[in-house]
């Protein structure tokens, strides 16, 4: 099996500052979170930014800065989110590929998200996906929903997307692909040979299918962007859910990959 990459989601765009002290939301903070991840084992910060009330915004310099935070800190990889917050445009949501991160987050499907709409028509999803291959971003693909898996498979087809190809499973997002070891079984068998897939399990979810994905070969992604709780009642950091999965892999003897490993699995660099 190949060493195991944990992604930390350090942000996202649905939880606010009200709901748990620990979320990072300035771009020092942000630093902060990521070299404290990357020191309990993550090889991935998968990265939102918010502005000054705290809102979520895609603003490319509050990216740039959030990126030299991380990279002033520690190695990192890097995957900045083209699927910001619903409600958002696709002009406002691809600010953050002009930066040239080593990753970028790719949804190649509409889904019904809680009460709202993430919104991602064919057109979108091509011209994200040009975006990122003209400024030379490796996409990962964000599947909340089978039908997603052979949508991006299309855009392979396309040659709009070209190399090694990342899959991350969102699974159970109110609207979206519950997140039920069956359905992972499922989605895992739609991708092709020599792709590689990682599981964000949301809310109570993300600590069964963490267990899921290292045992079946998969990669993991924990962070409060999922999940505010360490277990019911109790808030948790994303160090701490980063921390948590570092000692479930060592238990279950699955190295962890470093960043450097972790780009090469990618094809990164
Ligand atoms: N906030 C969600 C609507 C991504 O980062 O690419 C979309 C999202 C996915 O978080
Ligand atoms: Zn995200």
């Amino acid at each position: 099996m190949q060493k195991l990459i944990i992604t930390a989601a350090l942000v996202g765009a649905e939880v606010s500052r009200e709901d748990t002290p620990h979320l990072p939301v300035t771009p020092k903070e942000i630093g902060e979170a990521a070299v404290k991840a990357f020191d309990a084992g993550a090889a991935i910060a998968h990265i939102h930014v918010r502005d000054a009330d705290g809102n979520p915004s895609q603003d490319r310099e509050l990216y740039r800065e959030a990126i030299a935070e991380i990279r002033r800190r520690c190695d990192i990889i890097v995957q900045v989110s083209t699927g910001g917050a619903v409600d958002m445009g696709a002009d406002e949501r691809i600010q953050p590929v002009d930066l040239r991160p080593e990753m970028a987050t790719l949804t190649t499907g509409t889904v019904n998200f809680g009460g709202g709409v993430f919104y991602n028509p064919p057109e979108w999803i091509r011209q994200f996906a040009l975006r990122m291959k003209e400024q030379g971003v490796r996409p990962e693909f964000e599947i909340f929903d089978s039908g997603m898996i052979p949508t991006a498979l299309l855009l392979v087809k396309e040659g709009l997307v070209e190399g090694h190809l990342h899959f991350d499973f969102v699974m159970g997002v109110p609207g979206g692909i519950p997140a039920d070891p069956r359905h992972l079984l499922l989605l895992v068998d739609q991708l092709p040979p020599g792709a590689t897939w990682t599981v964000a399990g949301v809310g109570r979810h993300q600590l069964p299918l963490s267990v899921w994905a290292i045992t079946m070969g998969g990669h993991v992604r924990v962070g409060l962007e999922d999940n505010l709780y360490y277990r019911k009642g109790e808030l948790a950091t994303n160090e701490q859910l980063v921390a948590r999965v570092s000692r479930l892999a060592g238990e279950l003897q699955r190295p962890i990959a470093t960043p450097d490993e972790a780009r090469k699995i990618l094809g990164i660099g």
